[in-house]
């Protein structure tokens, strides 16, 4: 059983950022309150301190949003390339310079550890504005005809377990191309959208460009339906964005989709152990593994299956869970009480039909929603933790005899975002990728983004790309 201790915040680093008691919408280049009055509180999921109370949107505010949008993506839309490609540097190096009170921002509101936000969360979220801004004078270059157009206003809704990143990954590229924003961060995670509308103001951006709304699904379903909305990009729940779709049905707006996933991590017989155990751990518990392309299933070969095991629980065993500030912790707080009992009913679901579950010992704050990281062996492909996504820091392993069955498993799944293969031949590596349903295949490594590879699905994973060259088409009117 798991020990308790007493949740401590570590207060230096908690003192970088000043966080307001209340937050208005970024409706027009200004902060307002909801035209209802109505708000909502968002708590850091370690502490269970209220952070802040924030705006809650309704349909008259995302109304007044889209058209600031609409009104601002006149002026924007023809400005020339370089000169929105002056903005776009201008909030990178913002971000850079800001990127130690938005790292503990997001760690605090969102729960990961500061390591992760420090070094992984707010590097490319200046890297993608950095990769952007290159492409808005080029975009005549970029393969979509001479003179390819924006498509207007893009409404974009966002999940909560890489707040920042998903703004940048969606914002950077709408604003390379001419199109201006309406952005919906997820209810548990609003802070560091709205210190963004705080930097887009710094860095002069014209009003109306980047508009901010926050509130909870309904916000989002109000943004999505929006007639004055050319342009949906979502990233989420296979389930939110299967209604997203078909409410888009029918109307000429554009639509992406970046949703959830179920990638397995295929270890061969001739990986090197110690370089895959840290691979599979990456996979699975970086930020708690709210991962949608989380290396949740483990394939490994029958052979080496022992010894990458043994190897594996030594290695969880050093794990540490806790406070999110300290630079020592590798697995922070859980999102949501909501996201934990989803997160315990599945791995109950695993116990109950037969797999095996092992955790490490593992000391975990009486304060704050948390969750040691676990893995279930004897999993069959038939039981729930091996098909359904936990969004958690929870390990399905399975074993495979042969390359074929091993392909086989990894694609016997309705998603297919990402994969990864551990093997010292580069002949498996290709064999291998070429045969999984995945948008992203890794090998020996996990985990890896970069600005400028395109990401995104196959199957219920979604479709569209978001990165790269790629991931301009999905905001200009390609003719
Ligand atoms: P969702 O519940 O789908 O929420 C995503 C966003 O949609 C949130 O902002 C949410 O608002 C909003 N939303 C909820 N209902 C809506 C509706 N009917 N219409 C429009 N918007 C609505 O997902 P989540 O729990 O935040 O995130 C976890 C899921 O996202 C996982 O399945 C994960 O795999 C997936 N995900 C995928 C990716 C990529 S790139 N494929 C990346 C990250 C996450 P509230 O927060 O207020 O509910």
């Amino acid at each position: 059983m798991a020990k308790t201790f007493e949740y401590a915040p570590a207060p230096e680093s908690r003192a970088v950022v000043d966080i307001a008691p209340s937050y208005g919408l970024f409706v027009d280049g200004e902060f307002r309150e909801a035209a209802d009055g109505k708000v909502f509180k968002t708590v850091s999921p370690s502490s269970e301190e209220v952070l802040s109370e924030v705006a809650q949107a309704s349909a008259a505010d995302v109304d007044a949003a889209v058209q600031a949008a609409r009104k601002a993506f006149g002026t924007w839309s023809v400005l020339p390339g370089a000169e929105r490609a002056k903005y776009l540097f201008r909030i990178a190096r913002i971000v850079q310079e800001r990127s130690r009170e938005l790292a503990v921002l997001e760690s605090l509101d969102n729960g990961k550890p500061i390591r992760e936000s420090r070094d992984a969360d707010l590097p490319l979220v200046a890297a993608h504005f950095f990769y952007y801004a290159g492409w808005a004078d080029k975009l005549p270059y970029a393969g979509y005809g001479p003179d390819p157009k924006p498509l207007g206003v893009a409404g974009q809704v966002i999940p909560w377990n890489f707040p920042l990143l998903m703004l940048a990954w969606k914002i950077a590229p709408a604003l390379a191309t001419g199109n201006t924003v309406v952005l919906k961060p997820a209810e548990t995670t609003p802070l560091s959208a709205l210190f963004f509308a705080d930097i887009c103001r710094q860095a002069g951006l014209p009003r109306g460009v980047v508009n901010i709304v926050t509130g909870d699904g309904s916000t989002g379903a109000e943004l999505v339906a929006h007639p004055g909305v050319d342009k949906i990009a979502f990233t989420g729940s296979t389930e939110v964005g299967k209604a997203i779709a078909r409410t888009a049905a029918g109307t000429d707006k554009k639509l992406t989709l970046e949703l959830g996933g179920k990638a397995a991590n295929i270890v061969y017989d001739d990986a090197p152990v110690d370089q895959a155990v840290e691979g599979i751990v990456n996979g699975i518990f970086f930020n708690q593994g709210h991962v949608c392309c989380a290396g949740s299933r483990l394939l490994v070969q029958e052979s080496v299956a022992e010894e990458v095991l043994d190897a594996l629980k030594r290695r969880m065993a050093t794990l540490r869970v806790g406070d999110p500030l300290d630079k020592n912790t590798d697995i922070g707080a859980i999102n949501s009480p909501e996201q934990l009992a989803r997160i315990r009913a599945l791995a109950e679901a695993g116990e109950a039909e037969g797999a095996e579950r092992w955790a490490p010992a593992c000391d975990l704050p009486a304060t704050g929603y948390w969750f040691a990281p676990t893995l279930f062996t004897g999993v069959t492909q038939a039981h729930r933790i091996a098909r359904e996504e936990i969004f958690g820091p929870v390990l399905s392993v399975l074993t495979f005899r042969t390359p074929a069955e091993a392909v086989e498993k990894a694609n016997n799944t309705p998603y297919g975002l990402s994969a990864g293969i551990w093997t010292e031949k580069g002949s498996r590596i290709l064999w291998t990728a070429d045969k999984l349903r995945a948008g992203i295949v890794w090998a020996n490594t996990f985990n890896k983004f970069d600005p400028a590879s395109p990401f995104g699905g196959y199957k219920e994973s979604g479709y569209g790309r978001e990165g790269g060259r790629h991931g301009l088409e999905a905001y200009l009117d390609v003719r």
